[in-house]
């Protein structure tokens, strides 16, 4: 028989079953809990979270395959360093021979060139005066004066002729040492047998003059000409002294 430690006024039994016979209820110990029931139904989605963070780069994809026209070439680069001298060629094959000098027209054009310079320095240098040179004519002076014939021996002896102006130009040139000695010159001009026909020395009529107005006048009694200090020229006899200019 079972005691029953506490009068309760239950009337329920106890999980184990014990009973208590009297009038008076009794409890007995606790059972064993039970199993776990189990598990509920899932419960609602909860509302979404706020946005994460851009994720890092993924890897390069493979090249595609879209058919793509090529860009415009780039600008050209800088030049390079330039590089080192090579070493000396070979001597090339001997030319063709060739022709004697004396058959050689181009090497015998530059000989007289060649030649004629330098009578034309020689006769200047020997004058030891004035020079200018006006195309391919060079006039020299001694700053001397002379006769027509004196003038015309010392130019002999340099190698020249006496000067005649045959254009503006060799006129101006001439006129420059007449100006700088301011002595007239004899020009290498004469008349002929026909009065006023005045000719180079090589008997060929003249195709420049610049005679002062009214010359020439002399009709056959003044067969020589000289330069003014202006330039302009007067028929006069041949035997004054005028200014020694010579031409190479
Ligand atoms: C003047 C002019 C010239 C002439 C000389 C000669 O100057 O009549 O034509 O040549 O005299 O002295
Ligand atoms: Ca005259």
């Amino acid at each position: 028989m079972w005691l029953c430690p506490l009068a309760l006024t239950l009337t329920l039994m106890a999980a184990s079953g014990a009973a208590c016979e009297v009038k008076d209820v009794c409890v007995g110990s606790p059972g064993i809990p039970g199993t776990p029931g189990s598990h509920g139904l899932p419960g609602r989605d909860g509302r979404d979270g706020v946005k994460g963070d851009p994720g890092p780069p993924g890897p390069m994809g493979p090249p595609g395959d879209m058919p793509c026209a090529p860009g415009n070439d780039g600008l050209p680069g800088a030049p390079g360093i330039p590089g080192e001298c090579g070493e000396k060629g070979e001597p090339g094959e001997r030319g063709p021979p060739g022709l004697p000098a004396h058959l050689d027209k181009e090497l015998q054009a530059t000989l007289h060139d060649f030649r004629h310079q330098i009578l034309q320095t020689r006769g200047a240098l020997s004058l030891q005066g004035s020079t200018l040179a006006v195309g391919e004519k060079v006039f020299s002076t001694n700053g001397q004066s002379g006769t027509f014939d004196a003038i015309q021996e010392a130019c002999a002896r340099a190698g020249g002729r006496i000067a005649v102006p045959r254009s503006p130009e060799e006129n101006e040139a001439i006129a420059s040492f007449v100006k700088k000695y301011n002595t007239y010159a004899y020009v290498g001009l004469t008349e002929g047998p026909s009065p006023g026909d005045f000719r180079y020395s090589d008997g060929t009529p003249v195709n420049y003059t610049n005679w002062y107005p009214g010359e020439p006048a002399g009709q056959g009694t003044e067969q020589c000409v000289e330069m003014y200090t202006d330039g302009r020229w007067n028929d006069r006899n041949c035997l004054y002294n005028r200014l020694t200019i010579c031409e190479f």
